[in-house]
């Protein structure tokens, strides 16, 4: 299977909480290669797009105030398989129902603050990687 590229981003909770080298440990311990990383805290017009596909849904406002409340630490992540692995490894939306080993059973703290994010198909990566990246920060 070809090499696949995706978008994660380790959320404000995590961040705030102390968990990013915890995460990134395991990002790599299960087989990632780290194409890009930065830090950088998400705006209020950057959450409402980046989430507009939950705009009607009455967690929305909550979750816009959440993504823009510390820093966020956005990461393309290169593996075989990688958008699938990556979900894998995220874990359930919601941590009660997240398996064992995962990084939202580990570390987050409720279906809102939830740790972690990552693209859920081919054609989502390929908005959400040049959302928060240019091309030159790929290479
Ligand atoms: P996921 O792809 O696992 O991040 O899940 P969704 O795309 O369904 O949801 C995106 C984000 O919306 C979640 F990460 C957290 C938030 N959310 C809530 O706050 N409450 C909900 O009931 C569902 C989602």
């Amino acid at each position: 299977m070809a090499l696949e590229r995706t978008f994660g981003m380790i959320k404000p909770d995590a961040v705030k909480n102390g968990h990013l080298g915890k995460i990134l440990a395991l990002i790599e311990e299960n087989g990632f290669r780290v194409v890009a990383l930065k830090t950088h805290h998400i705006s209020k017009p950057q959450a409402e797009a980046f989430y507009e596909v939950h705009k009607a849904r009455p967690f929305f406002g909550g979750l816009v105030n959440f993504m823009t409340e510390g820093k966020a630490v956005l990461l393309v992540l290169e593996r075989e398989d990688a958008i699938a692995k990556w979900r894998e490894l995220m874990g359930a939306t919601d941590p009660a129902k997240a398996a064992e080993g995962t990084i939202r059973k580990k570390f987050a703290e409720n279906i809102e603050r939830n740790s972690v994010h990552g693209s859920d198909s081919k054609e989502t990566a390929a908005i959400e990687v040049p959302f928060f990246f240019s091309s030159s920060e790929l290479l």
